[in-house]
């Protein structure tokens, strides 16, 4: 009949995928608005989702892609809580012919047949975009410049990365000096926590916090005003994100700036996911694109956040 002729006509031109996603955790802002960007995108699209949240463990990711590969699914996303360690499993994936897309977060592994291709932010250029914002903010200071530095997960693609650009653009101004850096697992409690611990040890000469997310800030914040400092005065808060809480903060005086980092790709992920399928060659890197925002600019742009 013609009804079922359509159909068939539709399912030649746009396959039902059974897709597993192997997410990070739900640690921050971020990410909860990443997981819902990245579920609804291929739901929309008619396509079937298998998800597993790792809660920040890279065993719980490997076991989830061994049950997606075991399931058969037809492709699987993988954003990989750290950098090194996933070589065999990916390694398996690519026997079973799966095709993997890594999202958000890169693995650090020579061999990149393991993957179609990369789709995230450049996290170098999000910690230089900090640095640079932070020597200009303060070129007229005079002495020493004291940072404490709030990183993100040991061994994640973000929390290098973001050290590294920062450091690189601050290599060339010596009297910007990081006084105490720590890992905040990316998480309110655990950056409020470490703000604590830097505040007990050295308080009173701390000019500036540098967190690799604005969730570890936000909690870094409490920890200042508790101990009778005021955040974003007696110590200027670098973000990165630009999530909902950050410009809340901006908002209300407490936190200096933010450098956007976007969550919202889960469209451009499965068209890049179907655009594989239909036999298209990928790019292996493929950008996400951001900005930067600041305490004047966030009342009039809080309520146009997306996340
Ligand atoms: O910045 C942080 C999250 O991988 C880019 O992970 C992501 C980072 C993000 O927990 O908030």
């Amino acid at each position: 009949t013609n009804e079922e002729g359509n159909a068939t006509e539709e399912e030649a031109t746009s396959e039902k995928l059974v897709i597993g996603f192997s997410q990070v955790g739900a640690e921050s802002e971020w990410r909860t608005a990443n997981t819902t960007s990245i579920q609804d995108a291929i739901t929309d699209a008619g396509h079937e989702l298998q998800f597993s949240d790792a809660q920040q463990k890279q065993e719980n990711q490997i076991s989830a892609i061994r049950s997606f590969i075991s399931q058969e699914v037809d492709a699987i996303v993988f954003s990989p809580v750290v950098e090194t360690g996933f070589e065999t499993v990916l390694q398996e994936a690519k026997d079973a012919d799966i095709p993997v897309f890594l999202a958000d977060r890169a693995v650090d592994i020579e061999d990149d047949s393991l993957w179609v291709t990369f789709l995230g932010s450049d996290f170098i250029e999000e910690g230089r975009k900090a640095a640079e914002w932070l020597v200009d903010d303060m070129a007229d200071h005079e002495g020493d410049i004291n940072i404490v530095e709030l990183q993100g997960t040991v061994g994640s693609a973000p929390a290098i990365d973001r050290k590294e650009g920062f450091e690189e653009i601050l290599a060339d101004h010596s009297q910007f000096v990081i006084t105490q850096s720590q890992t905040g697992d990316f998480t309110r409690t655990d950056g409020k926590e470490v703000m604590e611990s830097f505040l007990r040890s050295d308080g009173d000469n701390i000019d500036v916090l540098y967190a690799h997310n604005d969730d570890m800030a936000i909690g870094a914040i409490q920890a200042i005003e508790e101990y009778g400092l005021t955040p974003a005065e007696d110590i200027k808060i670098i973000g990165i994100d630009a999530v909902k809480g950050a410009f809340e903060a901006m908002a209300a005086g407490k936190m200096n700036v933010t450098v956007e980092c976007n969550p919202l790709f889960g469209p451009q992920l499965v068209e890049l996911i179907e655009a594989h399928m239909a036999g298209e060659e990928l790019e292996k890197r493929i950008a996400v694109e951001e900005d930067m925002y600041t305490m004047d600019q966030a009342k009039e742009l809080l309520d146009s956040r997306e996340y």
